[in-house]
Parts: C-alpha cells; sequence; structure tokens
C-alpha cells in the first residue's frame, strides 16, 4: 500500500516533497511510510533526502491552560470588585477547576495564579483580604498556546516567557524528501533472496531476479560468555593470594550457626552485631543440627569465666541463642572452621584465604547492600607479631597498586591489636580505608584447641569497593543487583590492577 503510493506518485511527478505531508494526504502512518522509504532507499529505487523540523508542542500543563485558560486568569475572576479573603479565594478557584486535572497540579494551581496575577499587577494580596488591581484582563497565554496548538507562529519572547513556566516543550519532526532513485521502476520486483526446490521445479527460476551479495555487510556479533566486572577483579586477587603462597577456604555455606558465625570468634552474645538488626536469622532451618560439644564446652567456659589468664565476659551463655541459624556476616565465620579444624589433625603452618558473599541487614545506600563480598586472608603460625601482619599487608596491597599504607587502632570483638588500613589513592588524591586487619585474641584460638606459641595474623576488605573504583562505578546498583545493565557485563575492559 505505502510502496505502491510512493512508486506510483514518483511515475507521474518529479518529487515528494514532504513526506509528513505525503502520509497526510494518503491517509497512511508517517512511521510505516517513513519504513518503506527507507527500504526503497536501500534498494536505490528512490534518493531519499532527509528533513529535520523543530517544532513547539504543549506540555500537559500547557494543554490544560489551554482549554480552561491560564491560572492567573482564572484567579482574577475569582475575586469579586469588593475583594475577597485569601481563603474564600482559595475555595473558589478549587471548586471551579475541572475534575480531571491532576490532584498535584489542582494544589499548585492557586498558588501559581496568585503569583502570577500579582507578577502582572492584576489583583493585590493584602492582610485581610484579595482586591482588583485593574478592571479587565486578557488571557495572554492562554491565545499564545492555541496558537500554538494550531501551529501558528509566536514570537521568540513569548515562547520563552512560555517555555520558563514549562508550558511547552521543542519536539524535532524528522521526514524524507523522495525523488527516483537509480533502479527506480513502478513497481518493484521481488528479488528472490533463495533459490528454492519449488523454483526449480515450476521452472521459475528462468525469471527470477536475485537479491545481490552485500559482501559489506556485517556479521550478526556472536555472543559470547561474559565475566561480570567483580569477577574479574575477584580473580585477580585470588591470583595475588595464590602466588603469595595461600590456599582457598570452602566458602560454599551461606547459611551458618551463630556458634560459628559469633561464638567460636568469642563475640558475646550481647554484642550488638549479633541483633536481628544487623544480622539475618533463618525462619527454617531455625537452628543447627550439629556441633562439636567438647569444643562448644570450651567456649561456653570463655565467654562466661574467662581462661588462660582471661576474665572472660562473666555473663550467662546460652546454647539456644549459638544454635540460631544466619546467613553469615562475615567469612571469619570460615576462618573460623578452618582454624578449629587446623587444631584438630596436629597443627601445621597454614596461609588461607576466601573471597565470598556475605550478608548483613543494614541500610542499603549508593555505595552499601545488604550483602557484599567480602576478601579475607589469614596466616596461621608460631611466634607470628603484629610487624608480620604489617609486612605482609603491604606485600599484599602493593601487589593491588596501593604502595603507601597507613595504620589506625580499631576494635573487632575478635582481634587484638586491630587496625585500620588506610591507602593514598592517586585518582581519587585521598586517603582511602582499603580494609581491617588484627591478631586472632587467644580466648578464640586456644578454645580451639591450638598451640599456646601460635598466633593468626588476619585482614578484610570488600571486592566492590574496589571493583567501583576500578572500574569508575560510583552507585552499586550498577553494579550488583537486578537492575545490573547487560551492557556493562557484555562491554567492560580488562582488570589491571596491581603490578
Ligand atoms: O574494602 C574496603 N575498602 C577498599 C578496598 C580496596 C580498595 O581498592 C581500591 C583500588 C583502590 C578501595 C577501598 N573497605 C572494607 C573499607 C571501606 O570501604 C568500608 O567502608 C567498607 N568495608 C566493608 C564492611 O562494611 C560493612 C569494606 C568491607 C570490610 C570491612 C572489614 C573487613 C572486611 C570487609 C574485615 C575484616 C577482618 C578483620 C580482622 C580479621 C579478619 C577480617
Amino acid at each position: 500500500m505505502a510502496e505502491e503510493a510512493v512508486l506510483g506518485y514518483l511515475e507521474n511527478n518529479e518529487e515528494i516533497s514532504d513526506s509528513g505531508n505525503f502520509a497526510e494526504v494518503k491517509g497512511i502512518s508517517h512511521d510505516e511510510l517513513v519504513n518503506v522509504i527507507k527500504s526503497l532507499n536501500g534498494f536505490r529505487l528512490v534518493d531519499a533526502q532527509d528533513i529535520k523540523r523543530e517544532k513547539w508542542v504543549l506540555t500537559n500543563e500547557g494543554e490544560l491552560y489551554a482549554k480552561y485558560g491560564s491560572p492567573e486568569v482564572q484567579l482574577f475572576l475569582a475575586v469579586p470588585p469588593e475583594g475577597i479573603t485569601r481563603e474564600e479565594l482559595q475555595k473558589i478557584v478549587a471548586s471551579r477547576l475541572p475534575d480531571d486535572i491532576e490532584e498535584k497540579l489542582k494544589s499548585s494551581m492557586f498558588k501559581i495564579g496568585s503569583t502570577q496575577a500579582i507578577k502582572n499587577k492584576w489583583i493585590e494580596m493584602g492582610k485581610l483580604k484579595v482586591s482588583r488591581k485593574v478592571q479587565h484582563v486578557e488571557d495572554r497565554v492562554k491565545e499564545l498556546l492555541v496558537q500554538i496548538q494550531a501551529g501558528e507562529a509566536v514570537g521568540s519572547e513569548d515562547i520563552d516567557a512560555l517555555k520558563r513556566r514549562k508550558l511547552i516543550t521543542p519536539q524535532t519532526w524528522k521526514g524524507y524528501s523522495v525523488k527516483k532513485g537509480p533502479k527506480y521502476a513502478p513497481k518493484r520486483k521481488k528479488v528472490a533472496t533463495d533459490l528454492t526446490r519449488e523454483n526449480l521445479q515450476r521452472g521459475e527460476w528462468k525469471e527470477l531476479e536475485f537479491k545481490e551479495y552485500n559482501f559489506l555487510a556485517k556479521g550478526q556479533p556472536t555472543e559470547g560468555g561474559c565475566l561480570h566486572p567483580l569477577l574479574k577483579v575477584r580473580r585477580q586477587i585470588k591470583m595475588i593470594f595464590l602466588q603469595m603462597g595461600f590456599e582457598e577456604m570452602p566458602t560454599n555455606n551461606f547459611v551458618e550457626s551463630s556458634f560459628w558465625n559469633f561464638d567460636a570468634l568469642f563475640q558475646p552474645q550481647q554484642h550488638p552485631a549479633r541483633d536481628s538488626h544487623d544480622t539475618f536469622f533463618l525462619k527454617e532451618p531455625a537452628t543447627t543440627r550439629r556441633l562439636p560439644e567438647d569444643y562448644v564446652a570450651r567456649v561456653k567456659k570463655i565467654h562466661e569465666s574467662g581462661g588462660y589468664g582471661s576474665r572472660g565476659y562473666g555473663y550467662d551463655w546460652k546454647r539456644e541463642e549459638s544454635d540460631k541459624n544466619l546467613l553469615r556476616t562475615h567469612t571469619t565465620a570460615v576462618s573460623s572452621r578452618m582454624l578449629y579444624a587446623l587444631a584438630q589433625g596436629g597443627f601445621a603452618p597454614k596461609r588461607y584465604y576466601s573471597i565470598d558473599r556475605v550478608f548483613r541487614n543494614e541500610a542499603v545506600d549508593r555505595t552499601h547492600l545488604a550483602e557484599f563480598h567480602q576478601i579475607e586472608g589469614l596466616i596461621c603460625d608460631r611466634g607470628l607479631t603484629l610487624g608480620h601482619l604489617i609486612g605482609v599487608l603491604e606485600d599484599f596491597f602493593s601487589r593491588l597498586g596501593m604502595s603507601e599504607l597507613k595504620f589506625k587502632p580499631a576494635y573487632n570483638p575478635y582481634t587484638e591489636p586491630s587496625m585500620e588500613i588506610f591507602s593514598y589513592h592517586e585518582g581519587l588524591q585521598k586517603w582511602v580505608e582499603v580494609g581491617n586487619s588484627g591478631m586472632f585474641r587467644p580466648e578464640m584460638l586456644l578454645p580451639m584447641g591450638l598451640p599456646q606459641d601460635v598466633q593468626v595474623i588476619a585482614w578484610g576488605l570488600s571486592l566492590e569497593r574496589p571493583t567501583m573504583i576500578l572500574y569508575g562505578i560510583d552507585n552499586i546498583r550498577d553494579l550488583f543487583g537486578h537492575k545490573v545493565d547487560l551492557s556493562l557485563i557484555k562491554r567492560n575492559p580488562i582488570c589491571r590492577i596491581g603490578l
């Protein structure tokens, strides 16, 4: 239909000067006509040239003023010659508004109308009442909007005034002018793209015209697998740990007991982090099934009355508290399992690491979700000191490209001493907190059965923070979660960190 209209018209006419007018005259949609013009142009049956027209269209508010009049005129007409109180005036204006106006706009009509009427010096807003300053007013705004709706020209000053009040907005219209092309024909000959069995059997092949091969056409992009930026950074950090002689810990259990997540770490049962405001507890299964009873007894004791020179916390430790299942709040829960296992089978020095998801019931914001990926490293050996911890941190972070570190005393329930780690970030031109660290307390290690002269130094950081900085992402929802743009996953640079 549209194709025949275009080719037929060009048979006896030099040009279709405006596709918009042509579509209107022929009673076809302009979008459909544009698609036909593009196709005929692609096969060179026509020669199409772009046309662009800027025109003004009314906003929703503009449409209302054009239909019902501007709020300033409506407000002026509601003021009687003897004047009126502000409250009365507000009621009259509201009662005269049509029902189909949005509530939000209704409530602002009085304010817009009175502000504009005062600006036009039509009314005076006294302390007691509102009175007219003129006898008669013209609704210039409504006239202009109706003119624009009719496609009539309006002066630039009036346009600016209407634009400032957000009553009109620019709209770009795109169309084509069309002439005969080098391969014009009054009727497009169907070009075959395949030679079929039917063509051969019926002998149609003799009349068939085949579409030329377009060797310049790009092939369909092949969709291959892609690694998420988080996984690219995770792989780089894994390589750093492996190069430093660390073994990966098994982190394939998001669900953990409070015992391994808190009690084994000598974290008291009253600690705020153990509250359901900070931790996700499970309803089903609500409690853990099995714990090493002899170890539990030692943990109970160390919390209640101390031991090994520690005073403990002096509270009644409750088993049912430690049986509660939760989503692990840190991968240190895995570290406690690994250290306990290490103490059972004849101690040997170890370097362990983990990188996996942890869950915290915290307020989410631009850089924090209720879950993140924690990176944790630990070294278990005899005679370790804080100096060893500082040394291994400088080695680890230098491989991440952070050569200058500063340490600040901190507190963790399960490490003493503890340090926050800071690094000067050249790109951001400021000191950035890059992690936390410490030496696991004897109250944690000795009940496990580790020898008295064994210490454990450990540290942690998140995977999201470095990834967001390295990939220039400032909102975590653009990196992780259901709103992530798949093109970020499909197209992002390789991860280049460290040395
Ligand atoms: O990752 C963090 N910051 C960071 C890390 C790397 C980085 O690299 C850039 C390329 C240059 C940039 C920034 N932080 C830890 C510090 C802050 O971002 C902090 O605001 C957020 N922290 C998380 C916890 O927030 C709920 C990051 C996460 C964190 C904090 C502490 C640990 C693990 C993760 C730990 C631990 C620990 C301590 C002692 C023993 C064992 C584990």
